[in-house]
């Protein structure tokens, strides 16, 4: 007879008399949908621009949209379009695609009720008419817990492999429980950390996935990996609120939104009204314009979370976003100039430390101090970037490159503390002193 996980939970939390659940009222009120509007604007506008320069679609994007109450279809039909075309591609060209990110287009796919394991494929090789997007995931979350295995970190992070059996684990695919442990013997052993910091964000999505797993544990004889689970999620939930500001944010501003999902699939008693006030006051003053972080917290605005994605009603598309009553404000054109001090440290080697005063225009980011500064000195501030779904993520100074294997990156921070935002959407103030340092995590 099939043993349900959850009873099994219910007289391991007895025992153990841990958390008592109590549901989660976290959503805004209806005088506040504006501002998530605003936000879904934000993301279509994206997704348009993108589909017309022909860079590839963001699947967390497709993903928030459809988790969202109110929708834009043709958008998101043509954003599931765009992402089995460049799954496609991207197999057959043999183009770099991380487990993570096969991961959100499965997720996404599913969102939008589409199959990913049946992805339309008309020209791949041996005739098949389909690409098998299951089936390469469990491929790829194999390769990174092999890596796990005999390097003792994945092939990317653990934020990926979270997402990895999150997908696999919400299209019904029983996860090994060699990858299950795997994640859960990362939480115990400060794999969740980047250097000194603890990743609000990785244990989110791990919270996620193991929930995942643990609603889907039928059989009796996985009744062990369940007490393993029920455990592991005890232990992160309270790293997770242990992180929380007193301004109501778990983690940083942009953590916040996964760490809220998190809490509310484990129905942890949480108030939430600090955090939802925080965030949009900070989202009032330009705080997730980055299309991706607004894709990380509109579904936790509205209460929703990635494992309901299943339950999306496919015909549900009447209530459409009118974009028109919501105008973007127009940015007001900056006046004056800033002066920045701009330093590059290689903090590992201490092979170089170098300065410089940037003087820019007012409402620069930093992209720009970088760029003035490598023209005033390219020998010592020149530096290469890679775009990513958060925008330009720098590889490089000089002729020091990060490196995963090494797990070293250019860490960016305004005087000792590291900045919550990339170069490309950080905008530095006068006088600010701002450090590039070569570190690692
Ligand atoms: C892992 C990770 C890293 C790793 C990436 C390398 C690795 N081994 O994987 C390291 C430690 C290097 C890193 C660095 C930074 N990160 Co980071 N990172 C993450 C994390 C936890 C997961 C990313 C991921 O794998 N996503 C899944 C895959 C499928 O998506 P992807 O787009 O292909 O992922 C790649 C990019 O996201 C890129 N990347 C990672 N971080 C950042 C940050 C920025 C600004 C950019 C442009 C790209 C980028 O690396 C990923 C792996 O290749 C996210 C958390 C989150 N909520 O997304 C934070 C996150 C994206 N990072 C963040 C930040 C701020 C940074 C830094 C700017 C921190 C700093 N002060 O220096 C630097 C980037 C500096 C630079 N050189 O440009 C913020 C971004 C917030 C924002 N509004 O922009 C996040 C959301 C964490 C947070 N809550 O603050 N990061």
């Amino acid at each position: 007879m099939a043993v349900g996980c959850v009873r099994v939970a219910l007289a391991v939390l007895l025992q153990l008399s841990v958390w008592i659940p109590v549901a989660l009222q976290c959503s805004i009120s209806e005088s506040q949908t504006g501002q998530v509007i605003r936000l879904l604007n934000i993301m279509v506008q994206s997704e348009n621009s993108s589909a017309a320069s022909g860079s590839t679609p963001n699947p967390s994007i497709l993903l928030a949209l459809r988790l969202a109450s109110h929708h834009d279809s043709d958008t998101e039909r043509r954003m599931l379009a765009r992402l089995q075309v460049d799954a496609v591609k991207r197999v057959q060209e043999g183009l770099p695609f991380s487990s993570g990110t096969v991961a959100l287009y499965c997720l996404a796919m599913q969102a939008s009720c589409a199959d990913p394991s049946l992805t339309p494929a008309p020209g791949l090789k041996g005739g098949k008419k389909a690409l098998d997007l299951r089936k390469l995931l469990e491929k790829k979350l194999k390769e990174e817990i092999d890596n796990i295995d005999y390097k003792n970190i994945p092939l990317t992070n653990y934020y990926q492999v979270s997402l990895d059996i999150l997908a696999l684990c919400m299209m019904g695919k029983a996860v090994t429980s060699h990858s299950v442990q795997s994640l859960i013997e990362a939480s115990d052993n400060g794999g969740f950390s980047y250097g000194e910091k603890y990743s609000v964000d990785t244990a989110s999505v791990a919270v996620l996935a193991l929930t995942c797993v643990k609603r889907s544990i039928k059989a009796p004889n996985r009744m062990v990996l369940c007490l393993k689970i029920l455990n592991a999620l005890k232990c992160l939930i309270k790293n997770i609120l242990q992180e929380t500001t007193s301004d109501g944010l778990i983690g940083n501003l942009y953590s916040t939104g996964l760490a809220m999902q998190a809490l509310s699939v484990t129905s942890t008693n949480y108030d939430c009204s600090r955090t939802i006030q925080t965030l949009l006051e900070r989202a009032g003053s330009g705080s997730f314009e980055n299309p991706m972080a607004a894709s990380q917290i509109t579904p936790s605005l509205e209460n929703r979370n990635y494992l309901e994605l299943n339950k999306l009603d496919c015909k549900d598309f009447e209530k459409t976003l009118d974009g028109s009553a919501l105008p973007l404000v127009p940015p007001t054109a900056p006046e004056g100039v800033i002066t920045v001090h701009y330093r590059v440290e290689d903090g590992i080697h201490y092979s170089f430390n170098d300065s410089i005063e940037v003087t820019v225009p007012v409402g620069s980011s930093l992209l720009q101090v970088m760029e003035e500064a490598a023209k005033i000195s390219p020998a010592k501030f020149r530096f290469t970037v890679e775009q990513s779904s958060w925008g330009p993520f720098v590889t490089s100074i000089q002729v020091l490159a990060g490196n995963t294997e090494e797990r070293t990156y250019w860490q960016f921070l305004t005087g000792s503390n590291a900045l919550d935002q990339g170069v490309g959407d950080y905008k530095p103030y006068d006088g600010e002193y701002i450090v590039a340092k070569f570190s690692t995590y």
